[in-house]
């Protein structure tokens, strides 16, 4: 769930980039840490190895505007990819509000990108995450690539995309479908935030306020 705090009015929410190693996941987090101004993003946190690959995660906090009163910030996390890595995803994975799952469109990562997805699931239900309600979108990276070494984005929707959640098209290093990712995956998170307090109903009327507006916000 995300965190309301209505003392410092923020909302913050956990978003998580999973996929197959190298399928660009860092990239999308430097690529929104150049692209958007130093007051709504903070720093990228990496911890990487020598060769560029990520070692156990990346992190960057993003400040996308306010939802009624309450600014809302979504914490960006990427795993590592490599099968090895296992405990670090599940490790990062705890606590998600939302998945954006970054393939890999190059045809000879096809495998790589159905064993990452089958990963994401059963780490999921490892925390006890419902997996067909969790917000998810999905980005198909590198279609910026020649078509011959590129699956088209029909195919891998019909291949990964069985939940029919948002899909978008990508090019990270150039920020092509960048933004439309994380706004969907932001927009399906408070959407679910707004679900969550319609049903508890208990909610004191601060509580009430914050979920409407985000409600309001979403239906827009
Ligand atoms: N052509 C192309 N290369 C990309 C794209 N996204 C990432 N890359 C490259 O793919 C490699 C792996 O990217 P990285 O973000 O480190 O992958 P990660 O392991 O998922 O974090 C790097 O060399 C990137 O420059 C893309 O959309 N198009
Ligand atoms: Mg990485």
């Amino acid at each position: 769930m995300p965190i309301v705090d209505h003392a410092t009015r923020l909302i913050t929410c956990k978003l998580v980039y999973y996929g197959p190693g190298r399928s660009g996941k860092t990239t999308n987090l430097t690529y929104l840490h150049g692209a958007l101004p130093g007051g709504q993003v903070g720093s990228l946190t990496s911890l990487a190895t020598r060769n560029d690959r990520t070692l156990f995660f990346d992190y960057l906090p993003v400040d996308l505007g306010t939802v009624g009163n309450y600014r809302v910030r979504f914490q960006l996390y990427t795993v590592p990819g490599q099968p090895y890595y296992a405990a670090i995803r599940q490790l990062v994975l705890q606590g998600a509000d939302g998945v954006a799952f970054v393939a890999d469109s190059q045809r000879h990562r096809w495998d790589d990108n159905i064993e990452s997805l089958q990963d994401l699931h059963v780490n999921l239900a490892a925390h006890g995450v419902d997996t067909r309600t969790l917000p998810l979108v999905m980005q198909y990276n590198k279609q910026d690539l020649p078509s011959a070494l590129v699956v088209p984005v029909d195919e891998l929707s019909a291949a990964l995309n069985f939940r029919a959640v948002p899909e978008f098209s990508a090019d990270a290093l150039q920020g092509t479908g960048v933004f439309s990712t994380l706004r969907a995956l932001g927009r399906a998170v408070l959407h679910g935030l707004g679900a969550a307090s319609t049903a508890a109903q208990a909610a004191a009327s601060t509580d009430r306020a914050a979920h409407t507006a985000v409600a309001t916000e979403v239906a827009a």
